[in-house]
């Protein structure tokens, strides 16, 4: 189990508030998925349905982190501090979280391009397959101690792998697929791939935090604002990239709304 630092009444509401923010942010995302769903054509609402799912999912586990959060910490009135309550915090809903919700996302990315069933199917497979190893390898690392360096960065080393997978299969094989959309859909999954590779890359740094000299509160800081940052960009953002790339290719098959 990871000991919990002390935290400032700065460094405790500072996550306790962006925890809540991305509560906030999760939900709306939600109502808005569910209700642009006729603005596209009905081929690409599959791929909005599964935005949805990833954000109801992801809002479900932020609020079980906020009470976790809430329940590991108490004030103690002398030092001024946040000291722990002797209840431990969770983080496995995180990793619970990822588990279902990045699969998820391959999928959203490859249903909106509305590709042949064959493809489909294989792209599918390959990406959620690795996406799953992915996480489950990064998880005996993630809830090592901070000091237990070692550790970290032995089973953060083989959860790269997937994910490198992940880029290659994403680069190589749809890139191939690509060619066959039209020129301004081309453009916005492409968009969407980079917003994949830049939010998804930003979580293995957020892990490598202790490897920077970062322990103790600064680490408890840096892992939980960051993921938080990381899943509003990589679930409600990314959700919002795919809406207007199935927006574009709704109206390049000549569909309108009414
Ligand atoms: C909504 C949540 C998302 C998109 C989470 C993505 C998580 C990753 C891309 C995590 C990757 C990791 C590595 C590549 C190595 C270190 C361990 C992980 C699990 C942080």
């Amino acid at each position: 189990m990871v000991l919990l630092p002390d935290l400032s009444l700065g460094q405790y509401s500072l996550v306790y508030n962006v925890i809540s923010f991305t509560i906030a942010t999760m939900g709306a995302a939600f109502l808005f998925f569910v209700f642009a769903q006729n603005r596209v054509a009905p081929r690409y609402r599959m791929s909005m349905l599964v935005s949805a799912l990833v954000v109801a999912i992801a809002a479900y586990h932020y609020y079980r982190i906020f009470q976790s959060w809430q329940a590991a910490f108490m004030m103690d009135t002398t030092s001024g501090m946040y000291v722990a309550s002797g209840q431990p915090f969770n983080d496995a809903y995180r990793y619970v979280d990822w588990l279902l919700t990045v699969p998820l996302l391959v999928v959203e990315l490859v249903l909106v391009l509305a590709l042949s069933r064959d493809l489909q199917a294989k792209m599918i497979t390959k990406l959620t397959v690795a996406a799953t190893l992915m996480i489950i390898l990064g998880y005996p690392g993630e809830v090592a101690s901070y000091i237990d360096t070692p550790t970290r960065a032995f089973w953060g080393t083989l959860s790269t792998i997937p994910f490198l997978y992940i880029l290659y299969v994403l680069w190589k094989e749809l890139g191939k697929a690509l060619e066959q959309q039209p020129p301004r859909v081309r453009v916005l999954i492409r968009n969407a791939r980079l917003l994949l590779l830049a939010t998804w890359g930003f979580y293995p740094i957020v892990y490598m935090a202790p490897f920077f000299g970062i322990y103790g509160a600064e680490s408890q800081m840096v892992f939980q604002v960051g993921y938080s940052i990381s899943d509003i960009l990589s679930k409600a953002g990314f959700g919002l990239l795919i809406y207007v790339t199935a927006c574009a290719k709704s109206e390049a098959d000549g569909w309108s709304q009414s």
